[in-house]
């Protein structure tokens, strides 16, 4: 059996993030602690990239167009939709959550849902909150997990089995010779 998993080591690995300002005073904790949990891994200031949309609505769309560039290891999409008096917010949830994980497929680039819904405000804020559920720092953490992973399996994408074998062939310690 053959285990393949992600590691935390982030090192020259570049990352998007799209953030939505709509409830920016949850959105922007998102972000610091997204940012914080990126560089505190190894990556650095310069291979992140922050895009601004105006709500959640708009996030799925400027996720694809940042991974199809190719430029980024993973793209995090950051938002938080909380619920009102009206069904608004199933509308703009369900589309973020759906378009975001199409834009993921469509793109064959990892993204993360870093977009919050929640019942009330008070749940928002406490789950964008460093010290409580560090969403932000979480998205950052499953970022780096996801771009490591993809990019073991890339590996194995781009080397046929029959290198691979033959490869190994050739690492094996000659036979020797019978007497
Ligand atoms: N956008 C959010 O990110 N969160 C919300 O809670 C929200 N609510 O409740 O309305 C919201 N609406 C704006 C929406 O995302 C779009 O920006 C807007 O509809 C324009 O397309």
């Amino acid at each position: 059996m053959k285990l393949r998993k992600g590691s935390q080591d982030a090192t020259g690995l570049r990352f998007g993030i799209v953030v939505a300002k709509f409830n920016k005073f949850v959105t922007s904790k998102l972000l610091s602690s997204c940012v914080e949990g990126l560089t505190s891994h190894g990556v650095k200031a310069d291979d992140i990239e922050v895009v601004r949309v105006p709500g959640a609505f708009e996030i799925p769309l400027v996720a694809r167009a940042m991974a199809r560039t190719k430029q980024f290891n993973a793209v995090i999409c950051l938002g938080a939709v909380i619920r009102g008096d009206t069904p608004h917010f199933d509308y703009i949830s369900a589309e973020a959550s759906r378009g975001i994980g199409q834009a993921a497929l469509d793109a064959d680039v990892p993204m993360i849902f870093g977009v919050l819904t929640t019942h009330t405000i008070a749940q928002a804020i406490e789950r964008a909150e460093p010290t409580k559920f560090n969403r932000g720092g979480e998205a950052a953490k499953s970022a780096i997990e996801m771009a490591t992973v993809m990019r073991l399996l890339r590996v194995d994408e781009e080397t046929p089995v029959s290198v691979k074998r033959t490869t190994s062939a050739k690492k094996r310690a000659p036979r020797k010779p019978k007497a």
